[in-house]
């Protein structure tokens, strides 16, 4: 009797379907025990054989049924394992967080905002710049520090990654005639790194030019007022001497500091003031490069992330460029 009741035994203990592979390629393959039953056939009697072989295909079919049967117990199982192991965890995708602006964004918005409802356009230009339109244009001299590698981003060519947005008001005024009544916000890079500056940030430049003798300082103080009124509520504003290559004359502008009521804390360095624009009558020289004749102007600059620091009380400026959800979850 060919009776392997090993095989069926292995069958039934098998505890995966590789283990089941195994056992069918022991038994079927080549080499396989039920195989090498075949092959004895040849070593019976005609009708000695003809009794085994029908024993042998009886035995055969047996295996392969309990094969087959025990197969579709152990996949159903490892489907269910597989499904249960790889289950997609939905709850890390939060499907309920929506996305929000960036608070450097939304400090812009709310300066744009303002100038908007001032009758100024905005007018964007190309970050990459030639050394015209970064500095010759706006009368910064040819040995000016600005212009030194360690404090610009220089292309090979001689172009630069734009230091300021004042190169997009002389592209305006070049393209454009007066009156000029624009701002200009948009990203700018300089070669510093450290707690309070990176490569990369934000400024919005406003300049206004029109006929000889109709935009004065008084303009320009009345609008820097009210407008970090708009943004910081009834602060006090100053206006302190100061020199910028583009403007003459040209000033600093400070407010009494938010967070102690000028009083005196660390934020303000214990003087009750927060240095925020700079500003200034725009440099003859500026008007003589765009060609612009019998005109005046005045012009003004600002950082937007050091905007966002005050109106937020953000302290550290490289947490607005860290991509750090926990941060960045609380501005909407
Ligand atoms: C600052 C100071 C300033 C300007 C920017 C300007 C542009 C033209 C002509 C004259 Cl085309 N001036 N821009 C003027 C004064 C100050 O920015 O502290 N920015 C962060």
């Amino acid at each position: 009797m060919f009776m392997d009741n090993n095989v069926l035994k292995a069958i039934e203990s098998a505890q995966t379907t590789q283990e089941l592979e195994d056992i069918r390629i022991k038994a079927f393959g080549k080499k396989g025990s039920i195989t090498e039953l075949f092959a004895l056939l040849k070593t019976f009697d005609e009708s000695t054989k003809k009794i085994k072989a029908r024993e042998l295909n009886i035995l055969k079919a047996t295996i392969e049924k309990a094969l087959q049967a025990k197969k579709d117990i152990l996949s159903t199982q490892e489907l269910a394992q597989k499904l249960k192991d790889e289950k997609i965890d939905m709850s890390l995708f939060k499907p309920n967080i929506k996305g929000s602006h960036h608070p450097v964004m939304l400090t812009l918005e709310h300066i744009i905002n303002y100038f908007i409802s001032m009758n100024f356009t905005l007018r964007r230009g190309p970050l990459i710049e030639d050394d015209f339109h970064n500095f010759q244009a706006l009368n910064i001299a040819e040995n000016h520090p600005a212009r030194d590698m360690q404090d610009t981003f220089y292309f090979q060519d001689g172009k630069v990654l734009r230091t300021h947005t004042s190169p997009v008001q002389i592209r305006t005024m070049e393209q454009e005639a007066p009156p000029i009544r624009m701002i200009c916000p948009g990203a700018v890079f300089r070669c510093d790194y450290d707690l309070t500056h990176t490569p990369m940030f934000h400024q919005v430049e406003g300049l206004v030019v029109d006929k000889e003798g109709k935009v004065s300082f008084a303009n320009l103080k009345y609008i820097l007022e009210d407008f970090l009124r708009f943004v910081f509520g009834e602060v006090k504003v100053r206006f302190r001497s100061s020199f910028f290559p583009f403007t003459e004359p040209s000033a600093e502008v400070d407010m009494s500091c938010i967070f102690c009521d000028a009083h005196g804390c660390r934020v303000c360095s214990h003087t009750g003031w927060l240095e925020v624009l700079g500003c200034g009558v725009v440099d003859e020289n500026v008007f003589k490069a765009v060609n612009y004749q019998n005109v005046s102007g005045y012009a003004f600059g600002l950082g937007v992330e050091r905007f966002a620091m005050l109106m937020y009380g953000v302290n550290d400026l490289r947490s607005f460029f860290e991509s750090d959800l926990r941060v960045l979850e609380q501005f909407s």
